[in-house]
């Protein structure tokens, strides 16, 4: 189908570890879980009439295997890829590839964190950035992406 003018579905992409959230680490990523998060995306999409395609991961493959396949049936991209962010040059390739506008997210601050989380390889394909605003950040750049599609 590839992109269409009204878009019908977003793929939600979670990388390593973010399977543990809500699990341990509260003071840096709060309490909410994976699902809640899968589900807020999903409600905040659902208002503009948008489905929801969610994937975790923490094989890279897979989830380079998933952006592909967006291409197919998704309009654009929400990505938390985790630690990859300032490792995969791989995964960037992917995001670049498929030419779908994203969004990407970070729970935590990563500026005011360690030095080696403070460059990202998805940062300059990305077309909206949310860092630090909790898990409420995924609402937002939903938002955010859905404003740039319609
Ligand atoms: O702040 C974010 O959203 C991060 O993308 C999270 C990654 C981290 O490597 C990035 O620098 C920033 C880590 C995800 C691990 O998530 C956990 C959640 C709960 C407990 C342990 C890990």
């Amino acid at each position: 189908m590839g992109r269409v003018s009204s878009p019908r579905r977003l793929l939600l992409v979670n990388g390593p570890n973010l399977n543990l959230l809500g699990t341990r680490e509260p003071e840096i990523y709060g309490r909410e879980t994976l699902a809640d998060v899968e589900a807020l995306v999903a409600a905040t999409a659902a208002e503009r009439g948008v489905e929801v395609r969610s994937v975790q991961s923490n094989h890279e493959g897979v989830l380079i295997d998933e952006i592909h396949a967006a291409r197919e049936d998704c309009a654009g991209i929400v990505i938390n890829p985790g630690g990859l962010t300032h490792t995969s040059v791989v995964l960037r390739d992917a995001l670049a590839g498929v030419a779908l506008p994203v969004a990407e997210v970070h729970i935590s601050d990563v500026y005011a964190r360690e030095a080696f989380r403070h460059h990202s390889y998805v940062a300059d394909v990305a077309v909206v950035h949310v860092i630090g605003e909790g898990v409420a950040g995924y609402a937002r750049a939903t938002q955010q992406l859905l404003d740039i599609l319609t």
